[in-house]
């Protein structure tokens, strides 16, 4: 069975311009975009999008860069497509996260309470169809 994820391409990732970049990878995997859309967030969403994260020190520090500039918000299909993405980004730190991928090859520390990785990929199923309801809900 064909399995959904949400996709965020946050706004780090629209703002220099790597849009293009990052859904040529997702589509080179030979995964489908299903939903696509640029949006800018509402708290609301980030709090319910973040809710896990909520008492962490860098949870304002995340609400405000993802309310910062536009975002791409996608729902990308595939077999496996869950862990498949999480691998395609890499790991949280863009420092260390493995060269090959997004956060490796495109992202980097900037010194902020808030590392701006470029993407989000949901991290389960239940994640992924409680995330897709909230963006293309
Ligand atoms: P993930 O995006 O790799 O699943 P999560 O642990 O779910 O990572 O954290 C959500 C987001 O919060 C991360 O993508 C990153 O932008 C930010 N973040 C996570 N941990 C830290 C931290 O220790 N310091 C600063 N920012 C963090
Ligand atoms: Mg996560």
């Amino acid at each position: 069975m064909s399995e959904r994820t949400l996709v965020l391409i946050k706004p780090d990732g629209v703002q220099r311009g790597l849009t293009g970049e990052i859904l040529r990878r997702i589509e080179a995997k030979g995964y489908t975009i299903a939903e696509l859309t640029m949006t800018t967030a509402t708290e609301q969403q980030l709090a319910a999008h973040y809710a896990e994260h909520e008492g962490k020190p860098f949870y304002r520090p995340l609400v405000d860069f993802m309310l910062s500039g536009p975002l791409v918000a996608a729902v990308v299909e595939g077999n496996r497509v869950i862990e498949g993405f999480r691998s395609l980004a890499g790991s949280t730190e863009p420092t260390t996260a493995a060269p090959g991928t997004i956060r490796g090859d495109l992202g980097r520390d900037w010194g902020e309470q808030v590392q701006k990785n470029l993407v989000h990929g949901s991290d389960s199923p239940e994640s992924a169809a409680r995330e897709i309801e909230i963006w293309f809900g």
